[in-house]
């Protein structure tokens, strides 16, 4: 019987071991952690005749022709550099579950945007008619629906850079990086490293396919020369022939007119862009201008990015949970005209704040560091907000910005750090800070009831 081995029993690791049952594998799923969430994966896989082992990777990985890397794992882990030394292949998730593919794939990639982007790319070609699935980093595994597809259906995957590393064959028909700014440096030895591993998303597409690039990026421009694919850029600030921008004021594909920018359902510069790539992917397609125009309409975004959750006594709440970088915090500031109170921080992937300086100096009234990156975040940005509190408990932290927000402000939790200092992930973070903003105002309302003179019957 063939083996297979599979590093990380996460969400990728349980569903790339079903698939890999399914081929008919004998299947070993190895994870280093023994906690709760592997405890109970480990018990669903046992009960279908698949082997787990967890709280260590052990040297029965090696017995097997082919390995499959779950997203987080690290591929300089000494398992793998013993697998790279007795030769046995070493591939991703995305790869593994890419091997099943029966019908086209739209992939993404980027420093920021990618969830955002490749849910409306979904949701555009759903409203056009294709059957359509939506799969990877936004947090459904590849490997989960790639059975599903068909010659004629169509799979939009969100890929992280850690997904796009040990691939092989993979090849996307089309394939778009929306944007490069630094992250995940606590993985990354520099900015170049994490780069590279995004530009891997081109590395099979040939003449036949598309490759989508933001224009207004000198990096991404500059990349087109490397690429074998037909290039199709998008642009907010300059007309493109091939691919998406933006004439007085309106979105166009390719010169045919699409939507008014006033119109599109998405708020903030950032998200222009992410709607322009939207439209750009849809050139090598058949989707109609009045299908397109009406879903870029439609589409309002997704949860935990910038969300307006509420509003009480003229302050806006704006959950941005999944602003994990100083870029995408950098767009959050830019997307309000209002005086901004901000709660930001979190864990710490070594990421540097002082190119916000500018911004925060025109758009924040008050910030609230909180987190492991709080200390770092105040010291480079402290100085040029009018106000500014370190608190690393994340309720204590809120609980102060409330306090701090009056009438026609906006209150953001923007934090441009990942959450795992505190929470599990950016959606407990998200949800969290929802509910304990509504306590909090609950609780004023209740007291300022409470102060308030009862009034004499008669
Ligand atoms: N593990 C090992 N050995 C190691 C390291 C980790 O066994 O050396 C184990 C851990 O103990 C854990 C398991 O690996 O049990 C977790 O694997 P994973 O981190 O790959 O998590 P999954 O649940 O499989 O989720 C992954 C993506 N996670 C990461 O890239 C960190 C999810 O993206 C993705 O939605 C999911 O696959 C489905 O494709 C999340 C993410 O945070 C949202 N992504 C990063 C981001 O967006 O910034 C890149
Ligand atoms: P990703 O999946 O790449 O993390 P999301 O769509 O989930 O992207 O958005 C993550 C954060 O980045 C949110 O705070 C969002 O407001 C911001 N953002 C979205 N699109 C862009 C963009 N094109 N450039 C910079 N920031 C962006």
């Amino acid at each position: 019987m063939r083996r297979i081995s599979i590093i990380g029993l996460g969400r990728s690791g349980e569903a790339a071991a079903l698939l890999a049952k399914n081929d008919g594998f004998s299947v070993l799923v190895s994870d280093s952690s023994d906690g709760d969430d592997v405890r109970r994966r480990a018990e669903n896989l046992s009960r279908q005749g698949i082997f787990v082992e967890f709280g260590g990777h052990s040297e029965k990985i090696l017995d097997a022709e082919i390995i499959v890397v779950s997203p987080g794992v690290p591929l300089d882990i000494e398992i793998l550099k013993e697998a790279e030394k007795s030769k046995i292949p070493v591939i991703s998730e995305i790869e593994f579950a890419y091997r099943h593919e029966q019908g086209k794939v739209i992939a993404i990639t980027g420093s920021n945007g990618k969830s955002t982007t490749v849910t409306l790319v979904a949701r555009i070609f759903e409203s056009a008619g294709y059957t359509t699935f939506l799969a990877g980093n936004i947090g459904n595994p590849y490997s989960s629906s790639v059975m599903k597809t068909s010659p004629s259906s169509i799979t939009v995957l969100e890929l992280s850079s850690f997904q796009l590393e040990a691939m092989d064959s993979f090849h996307p028909c089309v394939a778009a990086i929306l944007n490069l700014s630094p992250d995940h440096l606590d993985r990354y030895s520099s900015p170049d490293d994490y780069f590279a591993a995004k530009f891997h998303i081109f590395d099979n597409q040939s003449a036949d396919d598309y490759a989508v690039l933001w224009a207004d990026q000198k990096e991404l421009k500059s990349l087109s020369e490397r690429i074998f694919a037909q290039t199709l850029f998008f642009s907010s600030s300059s007309e493109v022939k091939y691919g998406a921008d933006v004439r007085n004021n309106t979105i166009y594909r390719s010169g045919e007119e699409i939507l008014n920018v006033e119109k599109l359902g998405i708020p903030g510069p950032h998200n222009l862009n992410n709607a322009l790539a939207a439209v750009a992917m849809t050139i090598p397609f058949d989707v109609s201008a009045k299908v397109l125009g009406r879903t870029l309409r439609e589409f309002k975004g997704i949860e935990h990015r910038l969300e307006r959750f509420f509003e009480h006594r003229g302050i806006i709440f704006v959950n941005d949970s999944k602003a994990t970088n100083p870029d995408s915090l950098k767009y959050a500031l830019l997307s309000f005209e209002r005086p901004i109170v901000l709660i930001a921080g979190g864990y710490d992937k070594g990421a540097d704040f002082s190119g916000l300086r500018e911004i925060f100096s025109k758009r924040v009234k008050a910030a609230v560091f909180t987190g492991d990156t709080g200390e770092r975040m105040a010291a480079q940005l402290c100085d040029v907000a009018d106000f500014c509190a370190v608190i690393w408990e994340f309720e204590k932290g809120v609980r102060r910005a409330v306090s701090l927000a009056a009438e026609g402000d906006v209150l953001l939790l923007s934090p441009g750090c990942a959450s795992f200092d505190q929470f599990k992930n950016f959606e407990h973070r998200g949800r969290f800070f929802k509910e304990i903003v509504q306590k909090i105002i609950a609780e004023r309302d209740s007291d300022k009831t409470a102060k308030i003179p009862a009034t004499k019957g008669n």
